[in-house]
């Protein structure tokens, strides 16, 4: 009798995600998200929308846990690499710290090269926009580029007054995770430190380890840096895609089919949050203004010394890419 309760006991076992799904493929999987901004941020809120169209579009057959606010890692380099290795499976970040493994990703993000946001979404929705994404893959970096989110354009914002160059010299910028950056800050006479996570600016910010940073509206409002560092320069120096990055061992977890459905879906977020990014920009700036923030706008020979001292960028880092350059340049005249 035992033993006739038990081979029914295994029997029913091994038959439910049989029955569960009618085709007798695989149970359910549920997988991780990383994400440094908080909630209700535009890619914290594309983060859920991905989730949920997954969830939807797989018949629960896959679900995507976010964890917001930098719970898992607060710095994206962290998340990155707990990707190649398999220990998470998605991370919305910065396209900045992924050009440190996937270098050809430091074009698309050199300073004063696009004319505005509409420039920049034309290329990235383009065919350069499209094979960066696929070189990502194709690298070997056991990332997977899945789309681009929107994060407009990146300004300093300082301790004390920032007109033109010549006020950042010897300031100490945190800058994200990318010696291009890093380059960048030098080249105008300041000092870059990187290492610090966003989540930690303004504390870096407030004890004095850092003179300031550079962010757009929304992350200098939403981390609370405006507080801390109430000049803020509308130099725009660069505007530096989100990316959402799976990880190249998800494929082996879920399978073909809802692997195709993964990249579909995520591919669906992108203009909800370039929607939401719009709104959030224009409230995130209204609200630091109201707060008192002394906004800077650079006059047009400023901004053509900030432009011209990065131009050196150009050389090291596009050194292979000139004609890629030149067509995104030309792209939209
Ligand atoms: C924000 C990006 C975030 C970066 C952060 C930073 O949305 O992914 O981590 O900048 O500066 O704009 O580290």
């Amino acid at each position: 009798m035992k033993k006739v309760l038990a081979l029914l006991f295994v029997f029913v076992a091994v038959m439910i995600p049989v029955f569960a799904n009618g085709t007798g493929e695989t149970s359910s999987v549920t997988l991780t998200l990383s994400e440094v901004h908080t909630e209700g941020y535009p890619t914290t809120l594309a983060d859920y929308r991905f989730a949920e169209l997954v969830a939807e579009r797989t018949e629960g057959r896959v679900t995507i846990d976010v964890y917001s606010g930098g719970t898992l890692y607060g710095e994206e380099t962290g998340s990155i690499e707990a990707l190649q290795i398999g220990d998470l499976d998605f991370a919305r970040v910065s396209a900045s710290p992924v050009a440190s493994y996937v270098p050809a990703l430091n074009v698309i993000q050199l300073p004063y090269l696009y004319r505005d946001g509409d420039h920049m979404w034309e290329v990235l929705n383009g065919p350069i926009g499209q094979e960066m994404l696929e070189e990502i893959q194709a690298s070997g970096s056991g990332l997977v580029g899945l789309c681009y989110y929107d994060a407009g354009a990146r300004n300093f914002y300082t301790t004390t007054p920032v007109h033109g160059p010549e006020d950042m010299k010897g300031l100490k910028i945190r800058l994200q995770n990318n010696p291009m950056m890093v380059d960048m800050v030098e080249l105008l006479g300041g000092n870059g430190v990187t290492g610090i996570g966003p989540n930690e600016v303004y504390s870096a910010i407030s004890q004095g380890t850092i003179d300031g940073a550079e962010n757009n509206w929304p992350t200098y409002e939403s981390m609370g840096d405006y507080e801390a560092a109430p000049y803020f320069v509308l130099d725009g120096h660069t505007r530096v895609p989100e990316i959402l990055l799976a990880s190249e061992n998800v494929i082996n977890k879920v399978g073909a089919e809802d692997w195709e459905i993964i990249k579909e879906c995520a591919k669906e977020t992108q203009d909800y949050e370039i929607e939401q990014w719009a709104l959030r920009e224009k409230s995130s700036e209204e609200k630091v203004v109201a707060a008192g923030v002394t906004v800077y706008q650079p006059t047009a020979e400023e901004l053509a010394e900030y432009q011209s001292l990065m131009a050196p960028l150009y050389e090291e880092y596009g050194a292979g890419y000139e004609d890629m350059i030149e067509e995104i340049m030309n792209t939209g005249l």
